[in-house]
């Protein structure tokens, strides 16, 4: 059954086709007719127009001191990280602005992110079986994250602009975020791991793979069994289908997986691993003198899954990696190594000693030889140059140089690859060109395009776990600190100071041309193709909907769309206790006119885009009326975006 409401359906012949400007769009809908007369109203239209029209300079300007001034654009994406705050954040680099924020592992009231279906589909789906019941108790699904390390797919060694991938420490998850319409459209849980750290994607031939690491060992399975005995724990390094977002293979191996990377042939991805020990407290942990980087062989270990050498584990191919294993290499670095960092030249791969001072080189090209039994593990290091106190994340300048942050020195340390490998040689040569303050304790660091093969040498972000004094006191709990770096020509210019939320570990800087995000959502999207499939069942046209379906004693579907500064429908009435499911589709065509909508004292709000379809479904409790109301500033009219539900009380 179908009501149809009092609100007569706009036109199809007035909405504005694609491309018509916002002052085109505000005279031409029937809505505005209204307001044609307001004072002011099109003027204020008029005035946007022209602050549009002025042209950005950024091509004209090269924005070396850092500063991008006012209506001139960045030269770089910059993809951060937020750690406990579950979310990646865009900059513009050089001018360090926060443009925009993206909901993954977190709830987003804002954005409707853990309320509208398509993201609770999302999220839900990010919860293995085993864990549903549990997380029920949040809503179905995980309210926290932990997101460390941002990184973009790739095709033929540099950026592509298709995905962003991310890891959530704090419930073991990966997410992907489409980069056209910059949003999260996968999260899967991991299973067999505990608590996924390292994350990068396969360099080449294309992404592929994202290699995620498995930090804590646990008993698998983890029901209950091998409590009191770690020696009988175990961690994996799982490689992931990017195109699917499902486990491709696991592969088990000895310690504990920390960071990691991915070479530029496609043949081997690389760990750094601790805990050589495999104890559970911080003595135990370091006690011996040496860990590992892991080096997995892909070709061997898509073989072996082939060939059926694995054991399925909770319907995932496990690979036995573990020391003495075809598939895996453990070259020994001093005791708990942190960064893996594989340069652009495409041959050496850095690893971070954390407590040791130095960093360890490893040329790649013998990694063939290594697995071939013809060197030892240590023949594969070709240079260890002591950089300072507590090296952690190192990045590249795509002209031999690598930058290392020192966490205990608060420094970034500048070097010279092949100078490292003279000085290990026995030459009498220093690699380490400069040293810059920064504060303080950096952790990651990163430089433009630095982990692709595009590296080009221009900005270097040293991301600080401390400012303690740069900023005003803000109490108890104190900013980091993101700090830009000038590292174009022969010294190292620190150029701006950036306040940050907790807790971004990691960061990569995007040429601009690289990541071209649509405005508008295409009406074919995938996003919304469950409420398209509810639309075909119920026979509504979603685009010009304004009806009450009723589904079922106690099951009401509401479809609407918005034409700013109007709902399609300004009431609809159901029953208590029904289950309602509102349905609306922002009919605006223009970019940058986003409606929203709130109902109040229901905990709902939602993001709507330009031609994006968005749902949400609740139990319509309480009797009485309740507004609805357009929360994004979308009109001169945006106050009056509005409208009723009705609730009738049920009788008893
Ligand atoms: Cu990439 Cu902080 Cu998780 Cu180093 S980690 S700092
Ligand atoms: Cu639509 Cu405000």
């Amino acid at each position: 059954m179908t009501e149809k409401s009092n609100v007569p359906k706009p036109d199809a012949t007035s909405t504005p086709s694609r491309g018509v400007s916002r002052r085109g769009l505000l005279t031409g809908t029937a809505g505005t007719a209204l307001i044609g007369g307001l004072v002011g109203v099109g003027g204020l239209s008029m005035l946007m127009e022209e602050n549009r029209a002025r042209p950005a300079k950024a091509a004209a300007r090269d924005h070396k001191d850092g500063h991008v001034p006012p209506g001139d654009l960045d030269d770089y994406y910059g993809i951060w990280s937020s750690g406990q705050t579950g979310e990646v954040r865009i900059f513009g680099v050089p001018s360090m602005r926060e443009l925009m924020r993206i909901p993954v592992f977190n709830f987003d009231g804002a954005r409707g992110w853990g309320i509208s279906n398509a993201s609770k589909r999302i999220l839900e789906a990010g919860v293995l079986a085993e864990n549903k019941d549990f997380v029920k108790r949040f809503g179905g699904f995980y309210l926290n994250g932990d997101l460390h390390h941002p990184h973009m797919s790739f095709t033929e060694g540099t950026y592509d602009g298709r995905y962003i991938f991310a890891n959530d420490k704090a419930n073991t998850r990966v997410a992907r975020i489409r980069c056209d319409i910059m949003r999260c459209d996968k999260i899967i849980q991991i299973p067999n791991a505990r608590d996924i750290h390292g994350l990068r994607p396969q360099k080449y031939p294309r992404t592929g793979y994202v290699f995620a690491n498995c930090e804590h060992r646990v008993p698998i399975p983890n029901d209950g069994r091998d409590l009191d005995d770690p020696k009988k724990y175990k961690c994996v390094f799982t490689a992931i289908d990017g195109d699917k977002m499902e486990v491709a293979w696991q592969v088990l191996v000895d310690g504990n997986l920390d960071n990691c990377d991915a070479d530029y042939e496609g043949k081997y991805a690389f760990s750094t691993c601790y805990n050589a020990e495999e104890a559970t407290d911080l003595a135990g942990m370091t006690s011996a003198e040496q860990d590992w980087v892991v080096i997995f062989n892909i070709k061997r270990i898509e073989e072996a899954v082939k060939k059926g050498d694995y054991k399925m584990m909770n319907g995932v191919p496990v690979i036995d990696g573990r020391h003495g294993s075809p598939y895996t290499r453990y070259i020994p670095i001093s005791t708990s190594p942190h960064g893996c960092n594989m340069a652009p030249d495409k041959i050496h791969l850095v690893i971070n000693g954390k407590l040791s001072p130095t960093v360890t080189v490893i040329d790649v090209r013998k990694l063939d030889d290594l697995f071939d039994g013809k060197i030892q593990p240590r023949d594969a290091v070709v240079a260890e140059p002591q950089l300072g106190l507590g090296p952690l994340h190192t990045a590249f300048d795509g002209k031999g140089n690598a930058f290392t942050t020192l966490f205990i020195d608060s420094q970034v340390a500048k070097w010279n690859i092949e100078k490292a490998k003279r000085a290990y040689k026995g030459e009498k040569v220093d690699p380490i060109i400069e040293k810059i303050d920064v504060h303080y304790q950096p952790g990651h660091n990163h430089t433009s395009m630095g982990e692709t093969k595009e590296a080009d040498g221009k900005w270097l972000v040293s991301l600080n776990k401390f400012s303690k004094d740069r900023y005003l006191n803000v109490g108890l709990l104190k900013p980091e600190n993101d700090q830009l770096i000038y590292i174009g020509d022969d010294r190292m210019t620190l150029v701006h100071d950036g306040p940050t939320y907790c807790e971004p570990h990691d960061c990569i800087i995007v040429r601009r041309d690289i990541i071209n995000p649509v405005s508008v959502f295409s009406r074919d999207d995938p996003w919304f193709a469950k409420e398209r499939e509810w639309a075909k069942e119920d026979g509504i046209e979603l685009e010009y909907a304004a009806d009450v379906v009723r589904k079922g004693p106690n099951k009401v579907r509401v479809y609407m769309h918005s034409v700013a500064p109007n709902f399609s429908l300004n009431e609809f009435r159901v029953k208590q206790g029904d289950e309602v499911t509102i349905i609306i589709t922002n009919m605006d065509q223009v970019e940058d006119l986003t409606h929203g909508f709130t109902l109040s004292n229901h905990g709902i709000a939602l993001e709507i885009a330009p031609q994006e379809t968005v749902s949400v479904t609740f139990t319509a409790d309480e009797p009485g009326v309740h507004w609805y109301y357009c929360q994004f500033f979308c009109h001169a009219l945006h106050m009056e975006m509005r409208g009723r539900m009705l609730v009738e009380p049920r009788k008893a």
